[in-house]
């Protein structure tokens, strides 16, 4: 095989409406922004790889146009002409020219992988090792605030058989009408149905220990990122204090994390994502420290379209082991999206693409109707 080189790597802002408000503990999206990443190859393949971030700049630390202007202006030419089967070598080159931005890196990365598949006639999965699994379980949040709209929606997705498993955003207005409303939830719905909850940060530690009593109390399964991210000893208190589990999201985002969070035993589960970890890789990586220190898993969203939630997929199938599922329900919170397939999810599960590369094409009309730097223009 002749080496393919990176012939262009472009960067291309995407906003696509939600079917409906989501609210979380700090935004309340009512459209995303993805950062779509294309690499061009000198043989002729193509890779697409995509960084989103939730609500700009107010969930995490890197906007999507910081990406974009990350990719473009400083990743791009130092990795253009390089080998682009040569990955290790190609996120070597990266990590050298900018620190941090792993949403841009994870992106670059993916869309390499992408067109590696191609080239090689594999499907990205197989080329981390293989898929454990080949389907995953993805669980819906109900976010839109309000408890019979949410039973309504519950009801439906089981029906559909869409979702069984279901996560409510609590880090927002006042904890007490929260902890009542998961309690409506998970009576509503019953035993069999698991409800698992997210602060998102926004407690302190005694709010939590108050909180997560409570909760405990009316069945909930999970507890997502109580307090601060920086707090971990006050996660590892809860940890220790409570039986249900916590889980950590935005305190864990790379194998480095992992480790520091495993010697504090400051989470039962780790919720990763293949942005926050940087690429494929290193998710794997942070799942061997997980798998090492015997702390549980959950694939994680940053709430991405089609590219970023199917490239995301191709990571958790390689994991070992997956214990908590997946929340990977992101082209499902879009009205629409900018790929000609969008993934397919059935019996309450994603499945994986078998055929090479991720398994997803981008639409062009689409693209051409949702990119931000074609907004057409309004008709007076
Ligand atoms: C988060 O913190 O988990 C993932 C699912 C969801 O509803 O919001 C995101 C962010
Ligand atoms: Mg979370």
């Amino acid at each position: 095989m002749t080496t393919a080189l990176i012939a262009s790597i472009e960067a291309l802002l995407v906003d696509l409406p939600t079917i409906r408000a989501h609210k979380l503990a700090m935004t309340t999206l009512h459209q995303q922004t993805l950062v779509i990443v294309r690499v061009r190859c000198s043989d002729g393949t193509e890779g697409l790889g995509e960084a989103t971030s939730i609500g700009g700049l107010s969930y995490g630390d890197q906007s999507p146009e910081g990406t974009k202007l990350a990719i473009d202006t400083y990743l791009t030419p130092a990795l253009l002409g390089r080998d682009a089967g040569n990955i290790n070598a190609a996120m070597a080159v990266a990590a050298k020219v900018a620190q941090g931005h792993s949403y841009a890196k994870s992106a670059i990365e993916c869309a390499l992988f992408d067109a590696l598949g191609h080239r090689l006639g594999q499907p990205v999965h197989t080329l981390l090792g293989g898929a454990a699994r080949s389907s995953l379980p993805v669980l819906w949040t109900l976010a839109s605030g309000d408890s019979a709209r949410d039973i309504d929606e519950a009801r439906a997705m089981i029906e559909a058989r869409r979702h069984k498993v279901f996560k409510l955003k609590i880090g927002f207005g006042d904890p007490d009408a929260n902890i009542a409303h998961v309690a409506r939830i998970k009576q509503a719905l019953g035993d069999e149905v698991r409800i698992t909850v997210d602060v998102n940060q926004a407690w302190d530690e005694a709010l939590a220990t108050r909180c997560i009593a409570r909760l405990e109390a009316a069945g909930v399964d999970l507890v997502e990122q109580p307090t601060p991210r920086r707090q971990r000893a006050a996660l590892a208190r809860l940890a220790a204090r409570f039986d249900v589990p916590i889980m950590a999201d935005e305190s864990v985002n790379d194998a480095q994390d992992a480790l520091e969070l495993a010697q504090a035993a400051a989470a039962d589960v780790y919720a990763l994502k293949i942005s926050k970890a940087g690429g494929l890789l290193a998710t794997l990586r942070a799942a061997a420290v997980a798998d090492a220190a015997g702390i549980a898993l959950y694939g994680g969203t940053m709430l991405e379209g089609s590219v970023g939630s199917i490239a995301s997929a191709h990571a958790f199938a390689a994991c070992p082991q997956l214990r908590w599922g997946t929340e990977l329900f992101g082209p499902l919170l879009l009205k629409d999206d900018v790929v000609v397939e969008r993934p397919l999810y059935r019996d309450f599960e994603l499945h994986l693409p078998a055929t090479p590369g991720l398994g997803v094409a981008l639409d062009p009309d689409k693209l051409a109707f949702y990119r931000r730097d074609r907004r057409r223009t309004a008709v007076a």
